[in-house]
């Protein structure tokens, strides 16, 4: 890229020099058409590479030489062109699909008038695209009520999946579309709400050019329950957050099935009161700015369980991403009962950063009471635990509290 743009930037102070000397008939001339063709392109040499071939050749002599144009037709039928400027002696012909088919484009030089060389046929065998590799190692997998997809892109081709499950009359159903241009999914692509019976599912993968491959699993989704909040208890620990007011807000009010109560922990303000005295490695002295803090909250949950989701309602319908509510949390989890000193040895970390940000779509008025009543979710991993703690780190005030109502967490209890 460089090196093109440092040849066209000489270019062009070639072409201000001649116009500085008054050589306008020469700068003129060479815009118009001198009625001459270009020869055609030579030494062509074909390299198949994923979905097409890289072609190429040597440029013609001729000095009002362009652009050398490919002119093919796509698996769709389309009809296209590319054209590859004369800075360059290769182009990539892509957008196939079938590797037992072969592909035939023509090369044309185009000079500057637009006077066209005879065509270059050229032919290859494509190699497998990225769209195949990738629908070939797409996996299917069951999750908490629904499925998983377990996708790799080692390419990093831009591709679509479209994933479809089937009512029944056997129609499809969209559950969703996912654009992926990474080697793997930056969030797991999960689609949820369905009984743990058999049930079809397809991923159609499409890449730029809508090729298409089709990946059909038929998959028993993982029973998923709310874990009671009847066994639930506060299981304060040395370094947790102090609550607020001696406890008139006590942290069992987020797990009594009630969005009028909420646990409230001490303020931070302005660094001065509500921080632990003498802090964990992992969530340092708030004293020293720029150093992380978090407000830490464990539970016992009263049954040790396969955790999938973790689900947080904030203090008020019109709060929604304001206020108090929780900005950003990291979560831990354990199995076994926690050390008494409070530290977060034998505590594994399941979520970390996990920031609640207002969706780019988001309608306040209307979706303000749904973060309070349905809350807000976050995926965890499929971690068998019985003690939760919370780590907030921010809300979205600079003073840091929790004031919660309600938590959830959901997955298959381990009898
Ligand atoms: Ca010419
Ligand atoms: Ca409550």
């Amino acid at each position: 890229m460089k090196k093109i743009l440092s040849r066209a930037l000489s270019m062009l102070m070639v072409c201000a020099l001649v116009l500085l000397f008054s050589c306008e008939e020469e700068a003129k001339g060479s815009l118009t058409s001198d009625g001459v063709a270009p020869d055609a392109v030579s030494d062509v040499q074909i390299t198949p590479i994923a979905g097409g071939a890289r072609v190429s050749y040597k440029l013609p002599a001729q000095d009002d030489v362009l652009f050398v144009r490919a002119d093919y037709v796509l698996p769709s039928g389309e009809t296209t062109s590319l054209n590859a400027s004369l800075y360059v002696n290769e182009i990539d012909i892509l957008g196939f699909i079938d590797t037992e088919k072969e592909v035939t484009a023509s090369l044309t030089v185009v000079d500057q008038g637009g006077n066209e060389s005879s065509p270059v046929q050229v032919s290859f065998m494509p190699l497998e695209p990225p769209v195949t590799g990738v629908a070939q190692n797409l996996e299917i997998l069951p999750d908490f009520g629904g499925i998983r997809l377990k996708i790799s892109n080692p390419t990093e081709a831009r591709l679509t999946f479209t994933t479809y499950t089937f009512d029944e009359n056997n129609e499809p159903l969209l559950l969703g579309s996912n654009v992926l241009i990474d080697e793997v999914p930056l969030d797991p692509i999960f689609f949820r709400g369905f009984d743990p019976e058999p049930r079809d599912f397809e991923v159609r993968v499409t890449d730029r050019w809508n090729n298409e491959q089709v990946v059909q699993n038929t998959v028993t989704p993982i029973e998923e329950v709310l874990i009671p909040k009847e066994g639930f208890s506060h299981f304060p620990l040395p370094h947790d957050a102090p609550l607020r007011g001696g406890g008139t807000h006590p942290l069992s009010n987020m797990f009594d099935d009630n969005l009028g109560t909420f646990g409230w922990t001490l303020d931070q303000v302005a660094n001065t009161v509500g921080f632990d005295p003498n802090p964990l490695p992992e969530y340092t002295n708030p004293f020293n700015p720029g150093n992380v803090t978090a407000h830490l909250m464990t539970f016992d949950m009263g049954e040790s369980a396969i955790l999938s989701r973790f689900v947080y309602h904030n203090l008020r319908p019109w709060h929604g991403y304001s206020s108090v509510t929780w900005r950003l949390i990291d979560i831990w989890v354990t199995n076994e009962e926690p050390n008494a000193e409070g530290t977060l040895e034998g505590w594994t970390k399941v979520v970390e950063d996990h920031e609640f940000l207002e969706p780019d779509d988001h309608v306040p008025a209307v979706d303000n009471p749904r973060i309070h009543e349905e809350g807000l979710e976050v995926l965890l991993p499929p971690v068998q635990a019985r003690y939760i703690r919370i780590a907030l780190k921010r809300n979205y005030l600079a003073i840091l509290t929790s004031l919660a109502t309600e938590i959830e967490v959901y997955g298959t209890i381990v009898e």
